[in-house]
């Protein structure tokens, strides 16, 4: 691992007591060794049928290639393998990185390439201590192949991007894939840092100040609320008026935070946009379902001021930004949101029949506007939502923000199963697939760090073993049709609700926040680290960022 060095911004981590029970610490440490072989088992059938290929298909034993063919799963893979330890893995994957980086695809996507591929070399280039200097040649020459992808008239990364013509596929781009490359942006600045040629911090930060200078004239009828289709022709001028933390959305609001992070607050125009978001995304579209400690994140038209009935899986990845922003920014309310939304979305995998989560969900028709002091009531005299009157798991712990003792060990046996009962009426999955996506178990390894509530071990340990029993197969895991099985009729078992399908974010993200979750607090602290939007973790340092991201100019000039 790389040098640490002390923060300056407030702490982000639960203190977490020095020692723990030694039965408690062997229980953690068993669920962590089985998080590892089930990663092993992934990546021992990528390597079988599909190496240096991009994704396996863990159903046929084929492969497919979407994302230029240069090994997309190997790539994504790397800072993972380096974190589980398997450092015979991690050398045999750098023997297998592309040549180079060219395609003959029509439709590369930008996005998908630099926070996979490019953030994927750089992180694992750090982790390993700087040592393969091939992790950092290869990203250079990523990062340069794709820099023509910026050349339109709004300097937006193109959506879909043809390499052998160089041309994008048209003038059209989504919210969080321009606002995203700006910590690719990260990945971008720590390019720029890596190889002294600030041309990529250059970009991202032409991005940012292109966004921050967005006004009504721009399509832009809520500041802070992004609408998620946007032009890459003059002006750059949004195309729809549709805001959502899901997908098209989700990770530019989460780059406004971890630009600020990754730059050690040095910039805080990047924390006043993440502020000018959060605060109208809670004023105008956030919802609870009345009694209960639910919240619902769906989109917003910002036009006509109507919700949409929808929330989806992609959103989930917002209770761990939202307690992220609420440490660093001094924000407790966004800590109790960022759990109420969380409730939310292990809600949806705990009451399926497969305790997998669906893709997408209604919203209750008779959710409320969030409001903080109903809320609040609303939390206090309901108990956890799952933990019947007679349910003896004592959960009692504390939130950082209050520093209060926490126990997690005495937190035995499994929670209580909530399978049977009926769904809060209206609260159903809608697209009924399980994608294998991390977004719900990010937020809960997240959740943990900064509570220390080990009702998320919980959580994540039932969500593991869902994976294992609904999604393995003999060479890896398969997303499902179905998280609600019995739904099918006849005697459909586990093995005909495969989906042919295993993309690289099961080991670059699930795997890994899952192995997190259940490692010693100072494994990838939060403090010490800032994980891209694929979970590849760029350490925070002390640099000088302002010289980097505005060149030419120092702080005193
Ligand atoms: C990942 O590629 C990233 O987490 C991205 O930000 C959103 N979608 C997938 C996982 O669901």
């Amino acid at each position: 691992m790389v040098a640490l060095w002390p923060a300056t911004l407030p702490r982000i981590q639960y203190v977490f007591p020095d020692a723990m029970p030694v039965k408690w610490t062997e229980k953690m440490e068993q669920r962590r060794a089985d998080i590892k072989q089930s990663f092993l088992h992934a990546w021992h059938g990528y390597k079988k049928y599909a190496m240096g290929q991009d994704e396996l298909r863990p159903v046929s034993n084929t492969y497919i290639n979407k994302f230029g063919g240069w090994g997309a799963t190997l790539i994504d893979s790397l800072t993972t393998l380096h974190i589980m330890g398997l450092d015979a893995e991690f050398n045999e994957a750098l023997s297998h990185l592309p040549r180079d980086f060219h395609t003959k695809e029509e439709r590369l996507s930008v996005f998908e390439t630099t926070i996979r591929h490019l953030a994927g070399l750089i992180s694992a280039y750090e982790l390993s201590g700087h040592r393969h200097k091939a992790l950092l040649r290869k990203a250079e020459a990523l990062g340069q192949a794709l820099l023509p992808a910026f050349d339109n008239a709004a300097g937006y990364p193109s959506h879909f991007w043809d390499q052998s013509r160089s041309l994008p596929f048209d003038d059209k781009t989504l919210f969080a894939e321009v606002g995203t490359v700006q910590l690719e942006g990260e990945e971008f600045f720590m390019l720029s840092h890596h190889t002294g040629d600030t041309r990529y911090a250059t970009k991202a930060q032409t991005i940012t100040e292109a966004l921050d200078r967005m006004g009504y004239e721009h399509g832009l009828n809520i500041p802070g609320l992004y609408p998620t289709h946007m032009s890459t022709a003059a002006g750059g001028r949004f195309l729809d008026s549709t805001c959502t933390l899901g997908a098209m959305g989700d990770s530019a609001y989460e780059y406004f935070l971890k630009q600020y992070i990754l730059t050690e607050g040095m910039i805080p125009q990047y924390a006043k946009m993440y502020i000018e978001s959060i605060d109208n995304v809670k004023r105008h579209m956030l919802y609870q379902l009345p009694n209960t400690p639910l919240l619902f994140l769906p989109p917003l038209d910002t036009e006509t001021m109507q919700p949409g009935e929808e929330m989806d899986h992609l959103a989930c990845f917002a209770p761990g930004m939202l307690a992220i922003g609420a440490q660093l920014l001094d924000r407790p309310d966004d800590l109790v949101v960022a759990e109420g939304l969380l409730e939310t979305c292990v809600y949806m995998y705990r009451s399926s029949s497969t305790g997998l989560g669906p893709e997408t969900w209604r919203v209750p028709y008779n959710v409320e506007p969030y409001n903080r002091i109903t809320y609040a009531k609303d939390r206090s005299k309901s108990r956890e939502w799952w933990n019947d009157s007679n349910a003896t798991v004592p959960v009692g712990t504390s939130r950082n923000m209050y520093r209060r003792p926490v126990t997690p060990y005495q937190l035995e046996g499994p929670l209580p199963d909530i399978r049977g009962k009926p769904r809060y009426l209206g609260l159903d999955p809608v697209d009924r697939s399980y994608m294998l996506r991390p977004e719900t178990l990010e937020s809960i390894f997240i959740l943990y760090r900064i509570t220390g509530d080990p009702k998320y071990r919980e959580y994540g340990w039932e969500i593991y073993q869902s994976i294992e029993k609904w999604c393995k197969t003999p060479s890896g895991y398969a997303a499902i049709r179905d998280v609600e099985l019995d739904a099918y009729a006849n005697g459909t078992t586990a093995t005909n609700n495969w989906i042919d399908k295993m993309e690289s974010f099961l080991l670059a993200e699930t795997f890994k926040y899952l192995y997190l979750l259940f490692s010693p607090p100072d494994v990838i602290s939060l403090d010490e680290y800032v994980f891209n939007t694929e979970a590849h973790p760029f350490a925070r340092r002390s640099i000088d960022w302002v010289r980097l991201i505005f060149p030419g100019q120092s702080k005193e000039e």
